[in-house]
């Protein structure tokens, strides 16, 4: 049985439309599942969506809709909005589906005959916008708002399940201590571990479902309580999987992935899954996810977002960009501007700026020089290599970029994944520049070196768009089909230099991106 890979994705909020924080993840979470199955590892994706809670029952009152009428008609533009982005998930979970609610109501009993949760009180501070608890002095903190939204908080009193938080504290300290890759970047993980030092209380897990609209998950122990929606979404990572196992539905062989390889999140929901997403596993005594990542937060054209000022990055904002200069564009953008893990702005101009240079003048430009050159010169078809060509700056940019990918891959760099990319694509420019094959090519005695220098190029364009491929997957088939190459490719058997074969027939040269003024 080869490695296992399994990544999920927040599961997101229906009460509106999908955005670029959440196109981010995603796309994320995409690259990865899509760069571990060019490897050859067994590779399983989810995301999906989180249906439950104050949030979605007050939004479908908005709009005067039922909860469920409002999850049917938003979900849809997630997973259309999945679709059109290119994202290979292999499932889709959604908290409404029966398969989740059933499963949802075993893990509680499963906390229920662990004497995991007990009855009492709850009253406090309520964030209606994160659908989280506020301590008193986080609240006075705040003046009283939300530190995520600045909504007003609002005052909760009712009966209540608690899950037993606090008894795992010592034990999830020692286990983020012993574990330097369970929690990342390195600053979230010191944040988590300073906080935790403050102290851990229980965790009130359930609502009451009159207030809900009905709208949840009933506790098997009382109907007339829902399960707490974050407990509710937190769990989709394991029911999705088919834990725990109910009946005959085929797919508790999902199973196997478990423990997640890597969750990646935003950093706003960092303690949900670093604290009350562990301890409820320990609760139930299952192993921990390998890696949390979480990531940070866009702002658009200098602003937070916000639909008032104009500046939200919205679905449509996406499709029109996409629409003009290609998905594979908008894809690479996200990952290549920002360092996962830290913030970034969104702006036109930095978009439109980074794909002249980077695309149309980088990649775009090398291969349509390369397949141009080999057209004209060699009948289409690939010369042979020869070593008089001097093109071992290229062969080691080349090599550099084989050795790096994997570790980059590894820990989420993937600007440093695709800095590498670049400078393999400069180096085979310049060289073009330097060897000038088009002043070559009009004397004959240079002919073989002339085969060479192309040969060379090709090859360094090859090696750009296998491994551009999980970034850019359509431009990536396009670019490498004008090199006469066919899909599906796996990285593991591609990823060395000198595989293209002399006489091998090119094909037709297109612009993959061509400039925008
Ligand atoms: O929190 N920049 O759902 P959600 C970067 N349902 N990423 C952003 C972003 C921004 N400006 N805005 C959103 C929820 N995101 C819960 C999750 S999981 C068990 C339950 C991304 O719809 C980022 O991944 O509010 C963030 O964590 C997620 O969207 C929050 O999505």
């Amino acid at each position: 049985m080869g490695q296992k890979f399994y990544v999920t994705t927040p599961i997101y909020y229906v009460n509106d439309s999908p955005h670029i924080g959440h196109a981010y993840t995603t796309i994320a979470a995409d690259v990865l599942a899509r760069y571990h199955r060019a490897c050859g590892h067994q590779t399983w994706f989810l995301t999906g969506a989180d249906e439950h809670g104050v949030k979605i029952v007050k939004a479908a009152a908005e709009k005067g809709l039922t909860p469920r009428q409002l999850a049917d008609s938003v979900v849809v533009h997630f997973q259309e909005f999945w679709k059109f982005l290119n994202i290979s998930n292999d499932d889709f979970i959604r908290t409404s589906d029966a398969r989740h609610e059933k499963r949802l109501q075993a893990i509680m009993e499963r906390l229920l005959q662990r004497d995991q949760v007990y009855q009492g009180k709850y009253e406090g501070w309520y964030d209606e916008g994160q659908e989280e608890f506020v301590t008193e002095s986080a609240a006075r903190e705040n003046q009283y708002q939300s530190a995520i939204s600045g909504k007003p908080l609002v005052r909760y009193s009712e009966p209540s399940w608690f899950f037993r938080l606090s008894q795992w504290r010592e034990k999830l300290l020692a286990y983020i201590q012993a574990h330097p890759e369970f929690i990342r970047p390195e600053s979230r993980r010191n944040e988590v571990l300073s906080k935790l030092a403050d102290g851990l209380e229980d965790l009130s897990i359930s609502r009451s479902l009159a207030k809900l609209d009905n709208w949840g998950v009933s506790l098997p122990n009382d109907p007339t309580h829902c399960v707490y929606v974050w407990i509710d979404a937190l769990s989709n990572y394991i029911t999705a999987l088919g834990y725990p196992p109910i009946g005959q539905e085929g797919d508790q062989g999902r199973w196997d992935f478990w423990p997640a390889s890597l969750q990646l999140i935003g950093k706003d929901i960092l303690w949900f899954h670093t604290v009350y997403w562990p301890c409820l596993l320990m609760a139930l005594d299952v192993p921990l996810p390998r890696t949390i990542f979480a990531h940070g937060w866009w702002t658009s054209e200098g602003k937070k977002m916000s639909k008032s000022l104009g500046n939200f990055v919205s679905r449509e904002v996406i499709t029109e960009l996409c629409n003009e200069y290609s998905r594979d564009a908008f894809r690479y953008f996200v990952l290549r501007e920002v360092p996962f893990g830290a913030d970034g702005d969104f702006s036109r101009q930095a978009f439109q700026l980074r794909y002249n240079v980077d695309l149309a003048n980088g990649v775009g430009n090398l291969l349509a020089r390369t397949v141009n050159m080999i057209g004209r010169y060699f009948q289409a078809q690939v010369p042979q290599p020869d070593p008089s060509a001097g093109a071992q700056p290229v062969q080691q940019a080349a090599e550099a970029l084989i050795a790096a990918a994997g570790p980059a891959m590894e820990q989420c760099r993937f600007n440093a994944y695709l800095d590498k990319v670049q400078d393999l694509v400069n180096a085979t420019n310049k060289f073009i520049d330097v060897t000038e094959p088009f002043k070559l090519a009009k004397d004959a005695t240079q002919r073989q070196r002339l085969g060479g220098i192309l040969y060379a190029c090709a090859e360094a364009v090859r090696l750009v768009l296998s491994y551009l491929e999980p970034f850019m997957p359509d431009k990536a088939a396009e670019g490498l089909s004008q090199l006469g190459l066919a899909g599906p490719r796996r990285l593991d058997q591609v990823g060395r230099w000198g595989l293209l074969t002399p006489g091998q027939a090119l094909g037709k040269a297109a612009m993959l991106f061509p400039r925008k003024l």
